[in-house]
């Protein structure tokens, strides 16, 4: 199948953080290819991902990086599709850094930026399979039946010193 999502970061060592976006994206069945693309060491594959997003086929880019995470907004300068920032923690400054980078970016150039670690990466990619489900009824219906099974579970364990 076609995939209709890209998951690139800024180095292997992300994919720890970034797996948590593969793992909702695995349970609506939603397909996408995942690679490393670094904005500094390897910036040429960075502009030709950009180039060649659209023409791929993906609908959606998820970028993951840390520090001076310049990949999404870099990304985002390349194509015209929607692109999930995500910012990971990094040693220095636990992902202030990383969010700043990613957060602020000059009007006319969008990125949409989740929470710094693996809640943003899972949110990044459950952000990704809303937005194709404006076009596909039976993703739509798995993403309710995901919604549905969470507050399920909230409301069936309410009482919180129960396991
Ligand atoms: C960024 O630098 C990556 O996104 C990563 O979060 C950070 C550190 O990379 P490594 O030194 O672990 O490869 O490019």
């Amino acid at each position: 199948m076609q995939a209709k999502v890209a998951v690139i970061m800024g180095s292997k060592s992300d994919w720890p953080t970034m797996q948590a976006a593969a793992e909702i994206m695995d349970k609506l069945q939603v397909s996408y290819v995942v690679d490393v693309v670094s904005a500094h060491r390897t910036p040429d594959k960075l502009m030709q991902f950009g180039e060649q997003a659209v023409d791929r086929g993906f609908e959606v880019v998820i970028a993951g990086a840390g520090g001076a995470a310049h990949l999404p907004g870099m990304v985002a300068a390349k194509t015209r599709l929607p692109v999930l920032g995500v910012p990971v923690q990094s040693k220095a400054l636990s992902g202030m850094d990383s969010l700043l980078s990613i957060v602020q970016m000059p009007k006319g150039i969008a990125v949409g930026t989740l929470a710094i670690g693996t809640a943003g990466a899972f949110n990044a990619g459950l952000l990704a399979c809303q937005i194709l489900a404006n076009n596909d009824p039976a993703l739509a219906a798995r993403l309710e039946a995901f919604r549905k099974e969470q507050t399920d579970a909230v409301l069936e364990q309410a009482d919180p010193r129960e396991e």
